[in-house]
């Protein structure tokens, strides 16, 4: 190895307290390590999703068949509510925050995160954060507005439980944990790129990590003022939200969505970037676009923070408002739509490998192009005065979120799974988990876009034998089963390939990224040396000068 430079990685001048001095449990809650952190993020999001989940099967149970009394008007409203809260801020954002405290570091060749102890910082307090949150089960009654806590119906006279207090509280502790993360990432990756990685070779997923930092910083602090305004009200008297004592129910509306806008993008971005990694890697081609994916990651952050009034057509501002926020959403498609063909592209032609980690590549391209062209329906004011608040709503939000987001987590979670354990996922629970999971998933969601349209409000515990709402519903819960049981293996095929898997080399895909440089599991350190980067597959060059880190 002599003659290849050293890694020029800042090293504290103080060490941090070791992570050594603990075994076992002591040693993970005490530990700054970024790998040992980021996993924790992620069995974070697997507890929450199993909440959500139960939760969501609680509903579909309730809804299965027309005029059903399971659960009562009052538990069905907490429980969509904190299925909603749940997934959004204790899933999805600990699955992509964790999976870019594990990954970003050694995408660009780094040691560890820029500040180690406010990355634990970060972990923990995302979790106190959940944990408040669901303690309000326990403390009179969980919090029953929604997801967007609409005032006045969130204010004390109509939802005098503590639960939205403990909403408040919650979300406020854990959005500060998102703001931590935040500034890790961007610091880290300004700061601790391997020789020769300039911000034009950055790996796509790092690079969307980066920018979506920067929304991170703009929209939680809204967030986190709103909320603060809430509790105020709710607790202190104050009145800002409140219409019959001079505050402004609208004014929350425009605080939740300043944030809530920009949040969906900031669950899409990462997602996008473990897109542009997976799809290249098993389709044996080089990224379709590099630069246009990128440059429209900019355009797209841009752009989500003036177009949050699309959620209030139905509000009443006004015709010029309403056509603003109309052709601002609607420009939002463009670069959204620059992505698929880039995506598509790159498949064009390829040598395609259909790993299960590839299959929900694919299954997201389709699922979240659906769900961004119910969008753009939505973004036509009078079509959305027909179908806001009908089952229409439910379908976009999933074709989004679990379709886009979720999908995109599972590829990456098929595609990294070896790097951080060692072991490989069995291919074949995961293609049974993948084709029951699709399936499941649109006969849950597909079919909700005709309930919508048909004029099945959201947010109802039951409904009456209308024709086709009950066959609609029932199938639409069949799905969740489906979902269900899909899950199940997946967590099946975790834990017995944790076990049993077979043993993952350092670089099972024959990727180009540098993360799978490292040995799989990476050592503490991650990396000893490093050659200087000359393009963004650094793996094909090394491969060149018969630089190779094997593994063991
Ligand atoms: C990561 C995956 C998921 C995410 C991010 C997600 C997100 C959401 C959100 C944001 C809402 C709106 C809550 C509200 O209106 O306040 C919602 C509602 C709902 N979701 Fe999910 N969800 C996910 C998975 C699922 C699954 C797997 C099922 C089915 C088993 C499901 C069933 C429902 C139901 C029944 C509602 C209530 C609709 C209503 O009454 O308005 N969700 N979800
Ligand atoms: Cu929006």
């Amino acid at each position: 190895m002599e003659g290849y430079k050293r890694n020029m990685i800042p090293e504290p001048e103080t060490p941090l307290p070791s992570i050594k001095t603990g075994y076992g449990l002591l040693q993970w809650l005490s530990s700054t390590d970024h790998k040992q952190l980021g996993i924790m993020y992620l069995w974070m999001a697997l507890f929450f999703f199993l909440v959500g989940g139960a939760e969501a099967m609680l509903m579909r149970a309730q809804l299965a068949l027309p005029e059903l009394n399971l659960l009562g008007p009052e538990v069905y409203n907490q429980l969509f509510t904190m299925h909603g809260t749940t997934m959004v801020f204790l899933v999805l954002m600990p699955t992509l925050i964790g999976l870019g405290t594990y990954f970003l570091p050694l995408m660009i060749g780094a040691n560890e995160m820029a500040f180690p102890r406010l990355n634990a910082m970060s972990l923990w307090i995302t979790l106190l954060g959940g944990l408040l949150l669901n303690f309000s089960y326990l403390a009179g009654g969980a919090p029953d507005a929604g997801w967007f806590s609409y005032a006045p119906l969130s204010e004390k006279n109509y939802s005098f439980t503590p639960g939205l207090d403990y909403y408040s509280i919650g979300l406020i502790v854990t959005g500060i944990g998102s703001i931590g993360a935040a500034l890790n990432f961007i610091v880290t990756t300004i700061t601790m790129r391997v020789k020769g990685m300039k911000m034009n070779k950055l790996p796509l997923f790092v690079w969307m990590v980066f920018f979506n930092s920067f929304l991170i910083l703009g929209a939680f602090p809204l967030l986190n003022a709103g909320l603060f305004m809430l509790l105020l009200d709710r607790q202190l008297q104050a009145h800002f939200f409140l219409p019959a004592t001079g505050g402004s129910a609208v004014l929350w509306q425009h605080v939740f969505w300043a944030f809530g806008h920009p949040e969906v993008y900031i669950l899409a971005l990462p997602a996008f970037g473990i897109i542009s990694e997976v799809i290249p890697v098993f389709s044996r081609k080089k990224i379709y676009g590099y630069v246009t994916l990128a440059a429209s990651t900019v355009f797209i952050a841009l752009l989500s923070f003036g177009v949050w009034a699309h959620h209030m057509f139905a509000v009443g501002l006004g015709n010029p408002v309403n056509t603003f926020f109309s052709a601002a959403s609607m420009l939002i498609g463009i670069p959204t739509g620059i992505k698929v063909i880039n995506w598509t592209a790159t498949m064009w032609g390829g040598r395609i490998f259909f790993s299960t980690s590839m299959l929900f590549a694919v299954a997201f391209l389709i699922d979240f192009t659906l769900g961004g062209l119910s969008g753009i329906a939505f973004a036509i004011a009078p079509i959305d005065w027909h179908i806001t608040d009908t089952y229409f709503v439910v379908a976009h939000i999933h074709y989004v979120f679990l379709g886009g987001t979720l999908f995109a987590s599972f590829a990456g979670i098929y595609y990294w799974f070896p790097k951080i354990s060692g072991k490989m996922l069995s291919e074949k629970l995961g293609q049974w988990h993948f084709w029951l999971f699709l399936i499941g998933f649109n006969m849950t969601f597909l079919i909700q876009h005709l309930l919508g349209l048909l004029g099945m409000p959201r947010r109802v515990y039951t409904y009456p034998d209308l024709p086709y709402y009950g066959s609609m519903n029932f199938i639409a819960t069949m799905g969740a089963v489906l979902m269900m049981i899909a899950m199940l293996i997946f967590i099946f095929n975790i834990f017995h390939s944790l076990r049993k898997g077979m043993k993952a080399s350092s670089n099972p895909w024959y990727a180009w990224t540098i993360e799978w440089f490292a040995s799989s599991p990476p050592s503490l350190k991650n990396f000893d040396e490093l050659d200087e980067v000359k393009t963004s597959r650094p793996l094909i060059d090394w491969e060149k000068t018969n630089q190779r880190n094997d593994g063991e």
